[in-house]
This record gives structure tokens, sequence and C-alpha cells, in this order.
């Protein structure tokens, strides 16, 4: 297996990952800004399948049409030069101070108006560079006092818009499908559909369900504490997991973007192990920040070591699922079981009270006096992402 990434492992990058300058809430650039074109060529010679941006990062804010159609004359020039595909884009409605209180969601009926003609315009551009994801994150959609939003009010705008912009969509015969980004806090005290969660909760009470799925991100759901793999395990049961973004997290703490693997790695051994065997087949998206450390050698390290990790994991993975020892002790620990339906064929309440077996018969304390060696096997999984094995 190689550790080398090629188009054919669908790798990609946000624009506004390897583009950010370092600016942060205490500090200015380490960095000069980037070069959208330049960064397609850097990203494809590093062996990237493809780039997303969001809206502003390819047309700066307020550019006139004929800015914006040279901005966009150059961006397709540089992938039709290196062959890089932009399989997402999105929107930026958290820059800009008109958004302070929300896109979709602002108590200012207006400033939501204004919002989905921004997002209009951009699913236009979308389509027409072939994406076939669109995510939203509402960063700054949310609150930092409970006085000054109305929840219920805000969903339902919040579900307006999306049922708007689905209808957009259907309507012009694109080929797009929505992606929601939870994430709890940050830039908003309280953000809304802060975890993976309340964000398939609420998809499922749009008119347009089937097109909205979920781009679920690592250090997202562990800033509230949560397992990422368990949350991307059950998007993937429910048919939801359209897009993901990959860093790295250490801890409930602000929103770090690391390296992907540079957080909690045993994690990201498992969720690489899913996605790998859990009939994932979109992008691996990264979205990182590089750190403002670094200079732009570093920059193009950076990107290096989130595809290099990834491969690294992939590999690792696959020799922990084929080692005969793992095989023996997946088996002790009962895994394949949990596969096996709770009732037999067609047995009803009565059949199971009739099951002696069960209840009557079952003997609870030996059950609970026997050992699982779940974790021989959590050591097992260690010991391979070590190279111990
Ligand atoms: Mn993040």
């Amino acid at each position: 297996m190689s550790v080398t990434p090629t188009p054919g492992d669908k790798f990609t990058f946000g624009l506004w990952t390897v583009g950010w300058p370092a600016n942060d809430p205490f500090g200015d650039p380490t960095r000069p800004a980037l070069d959208p074109v330049e960064s397609v060529h850097r990203l494809a010679e590093l062996g990237a399948y493809g780039v997303t941006f969001h809206d502003d990062d390819l047309i700066p804010f307020g550019s006139g049409d004929a800015d914006r159609a040279k901005h966009i004359e150059r961006f397709k020039a540089a992938l039709d030069e290196t062959g890089l595909k932009v399989p997402m884009a999105t929107t930026n409605l958290f820059k800009h101070p008109v958004f302070k209180d929300g896109a979709l969601t602002a108590n200012d009926r207006e400033v939501r108006r204004y919002a989905l003609r921004k997002v209009m315009r951009n699913l236009d551009l979308a389509a027409e560079l072939g994406a076939d994801t669109y995510v939203f994150w509402g960063g700054r959609e949310g609150s930092e006092s409970d006085a000054a939003k109305d929840v219920r009010a805000a969903l339902d705008r919040y579900r307006e818009g999306l049922d708007f912009l689905a209808d957009y969509v259907v309507e012009r015969g694109y080929n797009l499908r929505f992606a929601l980004e939870p994430k709890p806090n940050e830039p908003r005290g309280d953000i809304l559909l802060p975890t993976i969660g309340h964000a398939l909760g609420f998809i499922s009470t749009l008119e347009h369900a089937d097109m909205v799925g979920l781009n679920p991100e690592v250090g997202h759901e562990q800033m509230a504490g949560l397992n990422f793999a368990h949350g991307i395990a059950q998007a993937l049961w429910q048919g939801k997991l359209f897009h993901i973004d990959l860093n790295g997290q250490r801890g409930i703490k602000y929103d770090q973007d690391l390296v992907f693997g540079h957080g909690d790695l045993l994690n990201a051994f498992f969720l690489v192990d899913l996605l790998e065997t859990g009939g994932y087949e979109g992008p691996r998206h990264f979205d990182y920040k590089p750190a403002r450390t670094e200079d732009i050698t570093g920059v193009w390290q950076s990107a290096a070591a989130n595809m290099r990790t990834y491969l690294l994991l992939k590999e690792r993975a696959a020799a922990f699922r084929a080692d005969a020892e793992v095989q023996e002790a997946l088996q002790v620990a009962g895994v394949a079981e949990l596969s096996t339906p709770t009732l037999g064929a067609g047995e009803t309440p009565g059949d199971l009270l009739a099951d002696r077996s069960a209840f009557e018969d079952y003997d609870p304390e030996i059950a609970g006096a026997r050992g699982k060696g779940f974790v021989r096997l959590n050591q097992l999984a260690v010991e391979h992402l070590m190279g111990a094995r």
C-alpha cells in the first residue's frame, strides 16, 4: 500500500485552509495571502484530487461583475491545467459584519433575503464548476443571549431557507446535494444545529430531506466532547454522510483545526477504518489550518502531512483487520454477534415469553461474570497504530 497521495485517493482541500494567512483574534497575519491559482497548482503537485471554496475565497467580497468574471476565468484555467476537480463549494455567510447576527436565521429579514441571494449566486457557480455537494456551515446562526434569539423561530427560518434553496436547485436542474456542517460554538456563543445528532433531527423535517445530508468535521464534534467515529457511523447508518471535514482537535476547547491525526490519533485510526470499510465514497476533505507558526514551506508540509497521515492510518487499519490475532480477539469479543438480530425470524412477544432459556433458565450471574476481552482488542489496535505489530 502506497502512502504517496494520488488523485485516486480523492483528497481535497478548501482554498481557505492553505490560503489562511494566520490572522487570529489576538494577532496579525504571519503569512502573505495566497493566490488561489497558486494553491491549485501546489495542491495538484502534492497529489490532491480537488479543491473547494467559499464564494469569497475566490472572488473578494464586493467585486463587480467584470472582476468576478476575471477571477472565475483564472481559476477555471488553473483547474484545466492541473486536472483538479471542484467536488464541493459553500457560501461565506459569516465574515462580513452584515452577518453578525446570522444569515438564514438573522433577526433582520433583509439580511436573510440578502443571504439567500448570496447563496443562489454561488450555487450557480458551484453547478458550473461541476460540484455535486454544497455545504452549509452556519457559523453565525446562533446567539450569545437566550433573550435575543427565538430558537424555534430561527429553526423555522433555517428550514424555510434550505427548503427554498433546495427548490431552486431542483428547478435549475443542478446535480447538487446539500451538506449541513454542525458546530457547537465559535464564532457564536451557541450555534444552531450544534452536533451531528441535532442536524440529523432537523434534516428529517425538511421538504427535500432526501437531498440534504451532513458534512461533519472532526474538531467540531470533539469540541463538544463527542466521539467523532460514533457520529460518523450514525451518519453513514442513516445514509447522510454526504461529505466530511478531516482535521485534528485536542479536547474540549476552541476550534483548533490541526492537521488530521494531530489531535485524537486513536479516534482518527478508527475513523479511517470506518470510512474505508463503511461504504463512504466521497472526497476525503481536509478543513484544517496550517499553524500560525509556519511559513509558506510549512503550509505545504502541513498539507502533505494531512494526506500522508490518512494513508498511513489506512495502511495500519488494513493491517489490524488482516492480523489473525485480531480476528481471534474480535471473535472472543463477540463483535460480529451484534449483527445477529435479537429476535428470531417472525418471533412474536408470545414466542419470547414462552422461551424459558431467555429468562427463567437464564443465569445473568454467569453472563455478568464473563470477561469480554475488549481491552486486549483495543491494545491490538493501539499496537498496530504504533507500528509495533
Ligand atoms: Mn474547524
